[in-house]
């Protein structure tokens, strides 16, 4: 996969040299191009915002040094593919994991990372009828942050570790949360007794020490159905209320 990030910041992006995104670089799963948009920009200063027309607190990023940007992204394959531009934007829609999985098919991604109040709306038209490139704004969450450098870097992990290759153990892709609607169950390791403090023994729950599989997985789901009622009752469809009670075990 083909990944470029835009950024006025992109040094925000060293994280994805780390861990195994970094490594799936190096493998050559991932091939990961990141941008200065001030390359893009000419003036004396290099600027890439100015002041919104009508008014208005903060400043807007110019159409010109994005519309360069996007051009130098589109022209650097001769085989003529495009990539999928993402925009990172409090407005855009939610990301998922399903989402993450839909970028994953896709054989090239651009990440476009807004500062200030977001940038140019004629950008997002250069985008689609010029270039003819697909966009999508996406939003981590209902909360705002200060650019999409960040976003895209949970952005990127969720898309790459789906990447054919990048997990080496790929069923633990599977069982995790979001993947079939339940939050993950809670899990333990060594020691099955540990003393978190003096005469405090926190013990490892007995059927996990059992080595029925059966009740493992039983009570594996049922901490499943639990956590995700406590936690994300929104998940829940009506018939999983926990215990059976029906709906008032949601609240
Ligand atoms: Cl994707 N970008 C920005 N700037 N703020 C956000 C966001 C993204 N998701 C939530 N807040």
């Amino acid at each position: 996969m083909i990944l470029d990030v835009v950024s006025i910041f992109p040094e925000y992006l060293a994280p994805l040299d780390l861990s195994l995104i970094g490594k799936a670089r190096r493998d050559g799963l991932l091939d990961l191009r990141v941008h200065d948009l001030r390359d893009f920009a000419h003036d004396r200063h290099r600027s890439v915002d100015d002041t919104p027309y009508g008014g208005g607190a903060g400043m807007v990023m110019k159409p010109q040094p994005w519309a360069e940007a996007l051009d130098h992204v589109v022209a650097s394959t001769a085989d003529g593919g495009r990539p999928r531009v993402v925009i990172p934007g409090p407005g855009g829609m939610p990301f998922s994991q399903a989402l993450a999985r839909e970028l994953a098919a896709e054989p090239w991604l651009t990440f476009a990372c807004g500062r200030y109040e977001g940038i140019d709306e004629r950008v997002y038209e250069y985008a689609a009828d010029d270039l003819g490139l697909e966009v999508s704004v996406i939003s981590l969450g209902d909360y705002v942050l200060n650019g999409g450098e960040v976003a895209v870097l949970a952005m990127v992990e969720a898309v790459a570790r789906l990447l054919p290759g990048v997990i080496g153990n790929a069923e633990s892709l599977v069982e995790e949360s979001h993947e079939d609607g339940l939050l993950e169950y809670p899990v333990y390791t060594k020691p099955a007794s540990w003393e978190s403090a003096p005469g405090v023994a926190r013990e490892v729950p007995s059927v996990l020490l059992s080595g029925d599989h059966g009740a493992i997985a039983a009570w594996r789901h049922q901490q499943r159905l639990e956590r995700t009622a406590a936690r994300r009752p929104d998940l829940l469809h009506p018939s999983q209320a926990v215990g059976g009670a029906g709906l008032e075990g949601l609240d």
